[in-house]
């Protein structure tokens, strides 16, 4: 007979499924990066695993499909556990929902409802109406994360921005003068480099290029594929044509941000080295670029703040998140301050501290 699961068991699974959510944070595209776990619960023994699945690189196959192929015919009869509501709308391949209903499965216990307008409910509701047991709720406020900028973009058109600094002991983010400084430590780089490789978009100002001739892609060993969309907010498409994100747009896509009425000659040269462009309006400014963004459905924003976009976004209220690494060095007189003020971030919630090494990242959150 078969037995079945407690609640305890539904926070266990749950947890998994959450676990298996986060490895795709960052390389499903336009789509959320979601988790499924398939477990049966069989006569008296211990629960046993028989399908797991994340949403697939690039967005297809949906993290259920992924699961119930590996299940195969142990599925039936089986409990499923995922991250976001299964879909109901008929995209490249059927719906999720009618996958698991075709499969025979008993149970549904489900993280979060999907608000994109095309499921809203209605997933929940074939599942209910093809005779499956569906719990919602379960590990909500865990799933959550690896599904926030997804959920962000779905509410709000826009997607979730999270503005990073490394600042010195002294407050600064550059040498006087602007010149660039290694303020923290291999160690924090290195997260810096994860949170690169979760967000879909890393953005930042034409100053920032013109001081330090970034790259902006992710160089973790094993993660090197995971460069994001390289932005550049560049009104008057002032970066330089020997900029290194410019040679290297071939390999990594590179969006310059700039105002309508840049000549049309000066961005020939832009294009052919193979950069795109977000062409704003007059007087529109970062929140308008990032409703273009939202608007190619990107879901997350990598901005690594200089001084001044980084005032002017941070002043805006923009953010969603903010990261700052704190190290140890002082860059003494003169230094750019760093445009992360105490008042911004009284308005969010401290949600990561952790040491690295000498460096201390904090994690802040809107409230
Ligand atoms: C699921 N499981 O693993 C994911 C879902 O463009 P499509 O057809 O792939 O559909 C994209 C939508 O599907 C996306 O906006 C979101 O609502 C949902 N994502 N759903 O059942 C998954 N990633
Ligand atoms: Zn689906």
């Amino acid at each position: 007979m078969a037995i079945a699961p407690n609640t305890q068991d539904d926070e266990r699974f749950m947890a998994a499924a959450i676990r298996l959510s986060q490895r795709h944070v960052g390389v499903t595209g336009s789509n959320p990066s979601v988790g499924a776990l398939i477990v049966r619960f069989d006569g008296a023994g211990e629960p046993r695993v028989v399908g797991r699945g994340v949403t697939a690189g690039g967005g297809r196959p949906h993290a259920e499909v992924v699961a119930l192929s590996e299940a195969g015919d142990a599925a039936r009869g089986a409990t499923v556990y995922v991250t976001l509501e299964p879909c109901s709308h008929h995209g490249l391949t059927p719906p999720c929902a009618s996958a698991l209903l075709r499969a025979g499965v008993r149970r549904v216990v489900v993280a979060l409802g999907d608000p994109d307008g095309r499921v809203d409910g209605r997933g929940f509701a074939m599942l209910r109406a093809g005779g499956v047991d569906v719990v919602e709720k379960v590990g909500a406020a865990h799933a959550r994360d690896p599904l926030a900028g997804f959920m962000t973009r779905m509410l709000t058109g826009r997607p979730l921005l999270t503005v990073k600094v490394a600042v010195s002991a002294d407050g600064g983010i550059a040498r006087a003068g602007h010149r660039p400084a290694q303020i923290t430590s291999s160690i924090a780089n290195a997260q810096t480099h994860l949170v690169r490789a979760r967000s879909d978009v890393i953005l930042v100002g034409v100053g920032t290029v013109a001081s330090d001739d970034p790259m902006l892609t992710c160089r973790l060993p094993g993660l090197e594929g995971r460069s994001p969309i390289r932005v550049v907010y560049d009104p008057a498409l002032r970066t330089r044509i020997d900029a290194k994100l410019v040679s290297t747009a071939g390999q990594v896509p590179t969006i310059l941000a700039i105002r309508e009425g840049v000549p049309n000659e000066r961005r020939d040269a832009f294009r052919e080295a193979g950069c795109e462009f977000i062409t704003l309006a007059e007087g529109e400014g970062p929140e308008a670029l990032l409703r273009h963004l939202g608007e190619r459905r990107v879901s997350s924003v990598l901005f690594e703040a200089g001084e001044r976009l980084g005032r002017s976004v941070l002043d805006a209220g923009l953010a969603d998140r903010i990261v700052v690494v704190r190290a140890p060095m002082v860059l003494g007189p003169g230094r750019v301050v760093s445009p992360v003020r105490d008042d911004h971030l009284s308005a969010m919630r401290l949600t990561r501290e952790e040491r690295f090494g000498c460096d201390v990242w904090r994690e802040y959150e809107r409230i």
